[in-house]
């Protein structure tokens, strides 16, 4: 069979994007809603009250952006399916113009020397299948896997490097638990219930694409480290790194969720949600995994008179737990350490045993524009740090195949709206033009002694 992850002697490169923070374009060519336009339109929702409905406008300038991918000498474009874009309904009927632009958006990237690989998954739910309880219902998970192999029939003769979800984490319990990201629902143990439906998701994708001819199928997880910052919380940590890391890799790699986890999250015990054969599908179902890295946390024992953050409500069944953050911190509020990369990439790889890619990693930066120039220096300082991490991982072992930056347009954060840049092209919010800031130039240079256009992929 053959393998198409990058396998060379040095690192592949890569940056990545997702559909609804980019494309814009959310009415045309038969587009349905998705969960994130209904969210981002209700007042608060996001911080500057502004949504996905323009981003930027890369539903229409994408061969602009595969440009700039191309000129940066990456071999590697992740990008996601906009699942609404291609089932208006989430279920039935197929968008054959969704299909198409990414029909257009693959030959682009292969024409400029650049693999693509997608992600099925990025959050966008179709707001028809919300509706009808959206990842709180087993439903949501077997209309996933139809979905997975409508795009792969469009696109598996040129995509090799399949994910399923990005971050599910974020979509169960900041969706369905902490409500900050769509849904916005504040439900509690509905996290638990979607945490398990996107697992059985990916199970049931990953064997019909395996079927199919796939080879090189991952997960991407946002996993973190928990570092306790007193002896008192090292429980509290040990429960956090359960619902936040272990809920993934315990049914990758073992087909269980750990009594630890069942103690903090007694519903995945239920035999009515997790049925037989759940996890055992989910067991081996992946050939790669995709990490996510941004910031450790710091977990100390909450005192009840500060306000619960957002983040903290995400852990339903948890002991309250308030975090530390300390400096240097990005211009989101997340504490720098590539440490905290290095362990995860060597813990992941030492308990799946599984090639890994950074699929994700960046940092967001006040970025001012001077005489039109971005001089991003601090993203780049956290970009080579980061760099150095993945490459000690690989001396300890780590498998490690790709670095890919978070991102190559500043684009709507989510929650943030747009008032977070972790671009290292800037967009300007008047006219979409594309700047490329110091840091874009930066890797450039950095890759281009060896590399030439896409050769480092
Ligand atoms: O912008 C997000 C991305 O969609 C998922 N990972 C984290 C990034 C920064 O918050």
């Amino acid at each position: 069979m053959t393998q198409h992850l990058p396998a060379g002697p040095s690192l592949a490169y890569g940056v990545a994007t997702a559909a609804y923070q980019i494309e814009g374009a959310t009415s045309e060519d038969g587009r349905g809603a998705s969960i994130w336009d209904t969210f981002a339109a209700r007042p608060g929702a996001t911080r500057d009250g502004r949504d996905g409905t323009v981003a930027c406008e890369s539903y229409h300038r994408f061969t602009e952006d595969l440009d700039l991918v191309r000129d940066l000498g990456v071999g590697w474009y992740r990008f996601s399916i906009a699942w609404p874009r291609v089932l208006p309904e989430g279920t039935g009927r197929i968008e054959q113009r969704g299909l198409d632009y990414y029909d257009r958006l693959v030959d682009a990237a292969l024409d400029r020397g650049v693999n693509p690989t997608a992600t099925l998954y990025h959050w966008d739910l179709p707001q028809a299948l919300e509706n009808r309880g959206g990842w709180p219902e087993r439903a949501t998970a077997e209309a996933f896997a139809d979905y997975a192999m409508v795009v792969h029939d469009r696109l598996g003769d040129r995509v090799h490097v399949w994910a399923t979800h990005n971050e599910p984490w974020c979509a169960a319990y900041l969706g369905y638990s902490a409500g900050v990201h769509a849904p916005g629902r504040t439900e509690g143990g509905a996290g638990h219930r979607a945490a398990h439906h996107l697992n059985l998701a990916h199970g049931l994708a990953a064997a019909r694409l395996h079927e199919a001819g796939v080879t090189d199928l991952g997960i991407v997880l946002n996993l973190a480290p928990y570092w306790p910052e007193t002896p008192e919380a090292a429980e509290a940590a040990d429960e956090l790194d359960a619902l936040r890391n272990r809920i993934w890799l315990g049914p990758l790699a073992e087909g269980a969720y750990d009594d630890g986890l069942l103690r903090v999250a007694p519903e995945l015990a239920d035999p009515t949600l997790v049925r037989d054969g759940d996890l055992a599908l989910v067991r081996g179902s992946a050939d790669w995994v995709g990490i996510n890295y941004y910031t450790p946390f710091r977990p100390t024992l909450a005192d009840p008179a500060v306000a619960r953050h957002p983040e903290v409500e995400a852990y339903p069944g948890a002991t309250p737990v308030s975090f530390v953050v300390r400096e240097p911190r990005t211009d989101i509020g997340w504490e720098v350490d590539p440490a905290g990369l290095e362990e995860v990439l060597v813990e992941t790889h030492r308990r799946t045993g599984l090639p890994l890619l950074v699929t994700e990693n960046g940092a967001a930066c006040p970025d001012p524009v001077v005489d039109g120039v971005v001089d991003d220096q601090d993203r780049i300082d956290y970009l080579r740090g980061h760099l150095a991490a993945t490459e000690r991982a690989r001396e300890a072992g780590a498998d490690v195949r790709a670095y890919i930056v978070w991102t190559l347009l500043d684009n709507f954060e989510w929650a943030e709206g747009y008032t977070k840049t972790f671009g290292i092209v800037h967009v300007d919010p008047d006219d979409r033009t594309r700047t490329p800031k110091a840091s874009y130039h930066w890797l450039a240079s950095f890759l281009a002694p060896e590399s030439g256009t896409a050769s480092r992929g």
